[in-house]
């Protein structure tokens, strides 16, 4: 694919920016913020700085006012790197604040997207939870309306920013006679959990979000890969919620969600398909460098075959993840492409880091090489933000209501 064909200069600026970025600030701390587990406010202060954290938005309300398009290429980029920072950018950007700026009313968007799109403060969204995974109409969390407020109880897991973030948009069930159609959303808010690491840095805290009583994060998880992202529970224990906090009206909730969730693919199959490019290169540069046999490995057909499969799906990869982008940014329906681009790039993602480590040899499967940790950071790709299997039940779905007409 050549990019100088298919990408506007300011698409390929944003390339840069996000390139130099990682090489600087993300290449050189990733293996260790990922053995630590830690999650870099430093980085986040420079995203924001950068105008990462807000990319798709308006300027008037703190955005980057750029094209969704540069957006996929933000996230795309920083994976080739690092998926913890990725995911940072897509769940911050698509599940924490589109939700706001599409769904919000005037005031709602003034009063959380500033704050959100100049990387103030973190946002995410809340609406696993412990038996309403792929089933995600199976929310438990209810929304009581008492007067001029709700009251929420309940909880949501492996929520991307839980204890990190300060602004969420949460689903909780209005009407339980009405399945889908009795779930509503809500903005709530909650300090960070990492207030003083924040108040260092400069950002992650804004004293003017109130800190919603019985609102709290929970415990937080310790995972395979993405280990840099911030992943914890969500909890809800009597929190009065005022009306106006209410996101849309009552009973969108889980339709709003499912659309929330249609562009957050193609951030995933972006995220994805940087995983798959990042590792590849890794491979590519190895198996030039590595010698066995008296001759470098790249001149064996057996890893010339692996390398031209890699390239061969990456590429068919760009062009599934960029054109749902293209349909997203034109206002076409893109709910089929974007299942299928995350379906392709996440199950290519695996395919391409287990290539990137046999490739390796023992190295790739030590610390010394990236290789094994995008590795761990692919698996999650098939199944955060639905499974593969959703993917294929969406992808169907969209394929039989064409052939109804
Ligand atoms: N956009 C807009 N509306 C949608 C929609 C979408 N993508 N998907 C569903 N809806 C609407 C339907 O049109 C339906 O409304 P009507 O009754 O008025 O037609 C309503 O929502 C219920 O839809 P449906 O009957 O299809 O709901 P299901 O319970 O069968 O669930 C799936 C649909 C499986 C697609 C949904 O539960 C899902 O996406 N699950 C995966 C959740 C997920 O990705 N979780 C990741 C974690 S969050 S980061």
């Amino acid at each position: 694919m050549d990019d100088t064909f298919y990408f506007s200069e300011q698409n390929l600026a944003v390339r840069d920016t996000v390139r130099e970025f990682a090489r600087d600030h993300v290449a050189p701390v990733a293996a260790k913020l990922d053995a630590e587990g830690k999650f870099l406010w430093e980085n986040v202060r420079r995203m924001g700085e950068l105008g990462l954290l807000g990319v798709p938005w308006p300027e008037e309300l703190g955005g980057a006012g750029l094209d969704i398009t540069s957006y996929i290429i933000a996230i795309h980029e920083m994976a080739k790197v690092d998926a913890s920072h990725a995911i940072t950018i897509s769940a911050h950007t698509t599940l924490g604040t589109s939700p706001i700026v599409k769904f919000g009313n005037d005031e709602q968007r003034h009063r959380y997207v500033p704050l959100l799109a100049s990387g103030k403060v973190l946002g995410g969204f809340g609406l696993t939870e412990p038996s309403a995974g792929s089933d995600a109409g199976g929310t438990r969390t209810r929304a009581e309306k008492r007067g001029d407020r709700y009251v929420l109880n309940g909880s949501k897991i492996f929520i991307t920013h839980g204890g990190v973030g300060e602004i969420f948009v949460v689903t909780a069930v209005t009407d339980a006679t009405r399945g889908t159609k009795g779930i509503s959303s809500f903005i709530l808010t909650k300090p960070t959990t990492d207030l003083d690491s924040a108040r260092a840095v400069g950002v992650g805290h804004d004293e003017s979000l109130p800190a919603m009583k019985g609102f709290r994060a929970g415990k937080k998880e310790d995972k395979l890969g993405w280990r840099s992202s911030d992943t914890r529970e969500l909890v809800f224990e009597d929190v009065e919620v005022p009306e106006e906090n209410l996101l849309g009206r009552e009973g969108e909730g889980f339709t709003n969600f499912m659309q929330t969730l249609d562009s957050g693919r193609i951030g995933i199959g972006a995220l994805s398909l940087g995983i798959a490019e990042g590792a590849y290169e890794e491979a590519l540069k190895y198996a030039s460098i590595r010698k066995q046999f008296g001759k470098p490995i790249a001149d064996f057909q057996g890893i010339q075959f692996q390398l031209s499969d890699m390239a061969t799906e990456i590429e068919a990869g760009r062009h599934l993840v960029f054109h749902a982008a293209w349909l997203a940014q034109h206002g076409k329906p893109f709910g089929k492409e974007a299942a299928m681009a995350k379906l392709f790039c996440s199950e290519l993602a695996m395919r391409a880091t287990t290539k990137a480590v046999q490739i390796h040899g023992g190295y790739g499967y030590t610390k010394d090489y990236p290789v094994e940790r995008m590795m761990r950071d692919a698996k999650i790709c098939e199944i955060g933000e639905g499974t593969s299997e959703i993917q294929r039940l969406v992808i169907g779905r969209h394929i039989l209501r064409e052939v109804a007409g």
